[in-house]
């Protein structure tokens, strides 16, 4: 007979990362370096609910708690997502929104894992207390481009290059974590999409969304419209047909935009529908960047039964070129995505 759940058997973080290892879905090695994101989360989602105190105390004095001079939160979030990838000792190289350049880790001594992230998306939010989020994506380091004992700089950059310039297909795992009402962790390892909300009282992520499937088709779309004049025809041809769904016998839309992608996202993931940041004839690769931004949404959107395109191809097939490449993002059910390919590829809208 199998032993009832008792009411307090949670599961958390730990608890799913050590039953994927005992499946050997993962290693340890892997487990150690989502445990040590799942840390640097912890941290960033404290600093975010008091971002409002401690400017105030930075403001009195000119100076942060510590001391020093007041950092923006980009700049901190990213300081304490460097911190826990390197006291992790598994991340080989770390490639951040943040950095320029990807970084080599050199307090690695098992396990050489590629972490690509934005520490804090969507941090012109924060003064509002409109949610934000980080993104991070875990690779393999690319067998040819080992950066053991690299002595030449300028080669060793070479390779830390090539090792985050990974397509979208060779992740092992996406995320992404909402700080907002909840602070909620979103991830996958391939075998499907799982939530973790944060219990402040306890310290821990405990499993609140396992599972996760985006609707086949939703009814909510998620685009600043306030760039529609500088869209292509064929975009703004999908917009209009999405406000007038009299035209083929579709229900009206709503139009829901946060102006930040984890929270812009999360609710597509839940709800159905789909977000885009499109290409525009000012920036014609869109906003968002491919590496640690769009690819690993498209990965989870895929693992969740949904898509991540181009408008013209799956993003997770794209081999980066350079480490902040831009390339425009639709993601969300499979219904809006196929029918946004179907218009901006010059099959008439309805
Ligand atoms: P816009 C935030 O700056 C961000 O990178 C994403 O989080 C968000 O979806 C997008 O840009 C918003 O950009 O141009 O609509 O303000």
């Amino acid at each position: 007979a199998t032993a009832t759940k008792s009411a307090y058997e949670l599961q958390t973080l730990t608890t799913w990362l050590l039953d994927l290892e005992k499946k050997a879905v993962i290693d340890n090695e892997l487990a150690a370096v989502i445990s040590s994101i799942a840390t640097a989360c912890k941290q960033i989602g404290s600093l975010v609910n008091r971002a409002g105190i401690s400017n105030l105390t930075g403001l009195a004095g000119q100076e942060n708690v510590q001391g020093e001079d007041q950092k923006k939160l980009d700049v901190i979030s990213n300081e304490v997502f460097g911190n826990c990838l390197r006291s992790s000792g598994r991340t080989g190289v770390i490639a951040s929104e943040e950095e320029d350049l990807p970084v080599a880790v050199e307090e690695t001594f098992s396990g050489e894992y590629v972490v690509v992230f934005d520490p804090l998306d969507g941090s012109s939010n924060i003064d509002a207390g409109i949610s934000v989020g980080s993104i991070f994506g875990i690779y393999e380091p690319s067998p040819e481009c080992s950066i053991e004992d690299m002595d030449d700089p300028e080669e060793m950059m070479k390779k830390c290059v090539l090792n985050v310039c990974q397509a979208g297909n060779e992740l092992l795992c996406a995320g992404y974590t909402l700080y907002s009402s909840a602070t909620i962790l979103v991830l996958t390892v391939g075998q499907g999409v799982y939530g973790f909300t944060f219990d402040p009282l306890i310290g821990e992520f405990i499993l609140s969304h396992p599972n996760i499937r985006i609707p086949d088709k939703g009814k909510i779309y998620s685009f600043n419209e306030g760039n529609y004049q500088l869209w292509t025809e064929e975009q703004k041809a999908y917009i209009d047909s999405l406000k007038h769904p009299e035209k083929w016998g579709g229900k009206p839309y709503s139009s829901r935009y946060i102006g930040s992608l984890v929270g812009d996202f999360h609710r597509t993931l839940l709800y159905g529908g789909i977000y885009g940041y499109p290409g525009d004839s000012k920036n014609t690769n869109g906003k968002l960047r491919l590496l640690y931004e769009c690819a690993p949404m498209s990965m989870i959107a895929e693992q969740a039964g949904g898509k991540g395109s181009t408008g013209f191809k799956r993003v997770l097939d794209i081999v980066p070129e350079a480490v902040h490449q831009r390339v425009p993002l639709f993601v969300g059910s499979p219904w809006e995505v196929d029918y946004l390919e179907s218009v901006l590829q010059g099959k008439p809208a309805p």
